[in-house]
């Protein structure tokens, strides 16, 4: 009966690893098509596999250690002396420097992301540049819509709304191939702003507003959603970011600037 145990906890190591292994394959780890669509995001995915390696293999060599040992007690003959490591100097070093030595590398690997993500002199495009996101937008979230407020096409965004900005809501329009900027703020409770596509995730706090950059490397629609239970219709924060040639962004900014500023007097002649 040892012996069945034995072979069966290791099986399930064998198919947990084969299981993984496979639907990476499928696309079945990362929202949407399996890969990242911004520059951030493709490193956050390196990342995540670097880690994903690690954990990997540290999961095999434990298990392979634990099948042996279970093999070991199960065909243990009666005369077999039994050794113990309780209290072994040696082994506690050994799994106290190891681990540390993994974390510290992840710890220093991973900080040119994190500052790509939260430092705003490193942020690169796609090429490895460095450059400085254009701000475009805010975005406001309330219970339970996203509102959001562009400045009219030539004009800078300014903190404060003026009378010529564009507004939408629940539709978010971006350029795409270069890092953008959207000034993130909330109206009322936390929200948090989430793009799985492009891996962005940032809460709105209130009375703060947080600048939020990324970079959207196809012209297609992402999904755009709020990731903090904000109330009884956070459900209807689905939203839309709509990645698209700087030349439609700006038709696009024209065109409802036109609709919103129809006082419904102009002839067509006017237009
Ligand atoms: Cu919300």
């Amino acid at each position: 009966m040892g012996k069945f145990w034995s072979v069966f906890f290791m099986l399930t190591a064998v198919i947990a690893v084969a299981v993984s292994w496979l639907s990476a394959g499928w696309g079945w780890w990362f929202p949407g098509d399996g890969y990242a669509h911004s520059t951030i995001g493709k490193r956050i995915d390196a990342l995540f596999y670097m880690i994903m390696a690690i954990v990997t293999l540290t999961f095999i060599v434990t298990q392979a250690v634990l099948g042996y040992v279970l093999w070991r007690g199960a065909t243990i003959k009666p005369e077999d002396k039994v050794l113990f490591s309780h209290g072994s100097h040696g082994l506690e070093v050994i799994w106290t420097i190891v681990p540390s030595a993994v974390l510290l590398f992840i710890a220093l690997i991973q900080m040119d992301v994190w500052a790509q993500f939260r430092i705003k002199g490193s942020i690169k495009d796609q090429h490895g540049n460095l450059v400085k996101p254009e701000p475009i937008a805010e975005l406001t979230a309330r219970q339970f819509e996203w509102r959001i407020r562009y400045p009219a096409n030539g004009k800078p965004l300014n903190p404060k709304p003026q009378p010529d900005d564009i507004y939408s809501v629940n539709e978010l329009h971006v350029p795409s191939g270069r890092p953008v900027e959207v000034t993130l703020r909330t109206d009322d409770v936390q929200h948090a702003f989430f793009v799985p596509e492009l891996r962005i995730k940032q809460d709105a706090v209130a009375s703060l507003k947080i600048p939020v950059w990324f970079d959207a490397l196809e012209n297609r629609d992402y999904e755009m959603l709020c990731a903090e239970l904000c109330g009884w219709g956070h459900y209807k924060m689905k939203a839309k970011l709509v990645a698209q040639p700087d030349i439609e962004f700006e038709a696009w900014k024209e065109r409802t600037s036109v609709e919103q500023f129809e006082d419904g007097f102009r002839k067509p002649a006017d237009q």
